[in-house]
């Protein structure tokens, strides 16, 4: 068990190698009928998809589209300095013109990734949507992502032929940040549609909610070239960062149909676009 925090409250997590988690040459040697389904597992780690070369580049194209001293490159390491002017993702914040750039292409066409969403939503015809989310958090941030579900961002009919699949750039851990999940909270959809507030989010007080719902917090342990996959039922979460080496992200919708899109997103992602 750890203590992290989260808008700067504590709470328990317990950190996992082995739950949900596979390696992709242990993954694709199983039949279709054994492939982790997310409607039952909520969230699957795959080891081993993206090669760190590709990381580190797209990692460097970011950080270098930062013109007034934001960042530095430090023995190697990019330091978060200062906030850009823009709040992130709006106006001419640079995270909006990473999304068009080569290196961050590379990684979300990267030919492992497509067979993964293909086999896990089980269908040829899947969708990437447009709006793909980058997003840079250190310890400069003012907030963390707060428990939420993704099915309150992304209307679909059947909530179960859509996934999200979040990809670090970087580093990830207990100092810098990263995705956690409230394990088994997709097994309590009605008791948890009840918590969702306006803002449609779930809640900022981890500990409370682990609590009132007798569930618990977990943060797979993973490392650059993993992924995560995760159903739009469970919840989850990021928690507070204590370094200046930020933790970049990425996260991608996949659909099995158009049917299943949400045409909200069917623009690319901006910080403002209401969403
Ligand atoms: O990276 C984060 O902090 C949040 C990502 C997220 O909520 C998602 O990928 O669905
Ligand atoms: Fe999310």
């Amino acid at each position: 068990m750890e203590v992290l925090s989260a808008s700067n409250k504590k709470f328990n997590c317990t950190p996992s190698r082995v739950l949900n988690t596979l390696s992709f040459q242990e993954i694709i040697l199983r039949e279709d009928s054994d492939w982790p389904n997310l409607k039952e597992i909520g969230f699957l780690v795959i080891k081993d998809v993206l090669p760190k070369q590709d990381i580190n580049k797209a990692r460097d194209t970011y950080f270098s589209l930062f013109k007034n001293g934001e960042y530095e490159k430090l023995n190697n390491k990019w330091i978060h300095l200062n906030n850009h002017m823009d709040p992130h993702g709006c106006n001419n914040h640079p995270s909006k013109e990473f999304l068009k750039k080569e290196q961050f292409l590379k990684i979300i066409f990267t030919e492992k990734l497509n067979y993964l969403t293909k086999k896990i939503l089980r269908t040829e015809d899947i969708i990437l949507s447009p709006r793909r989310i980058v997003r840079s958090f250190s310890n400069l941030s003012s907030r963390c992502t707060l428990a939420h579900r993704d099915k309150e961002y992304f209307l679909s009919k059947n909530s179960n032929n859509v996934m999200t699949c979040w990809i670090p750039l970087g580093p990830v851990g207990p100092k810098y940040g990263q995705l956690i999940y409230l394990k088994d909270s997709h097994k309590k959809e009605e008791i948890i549609d009840k918590l969702v507030t306006n803002e449609k989010l779930i809640s900022k007080d981890l500990d409370k909610l682990s609590k009132d719902l007798n569930l618990n917090w977990v943060r797979p342990i993973i490392e650059e070239g993993d992924i995560i996959f995760h159903s739009l039922e469970i919840v989850h979460s990021s928690f507070d960062s204590f370094s200046n080496i930020p933790r970049l992200s990425i996260d991608l919708r996949y659909s099995s149909s158009l049917n299943d899109h949400d045409p909200r997103w069917s623009s690319p992602w901006r910080g403002d676009d209401g969403l």
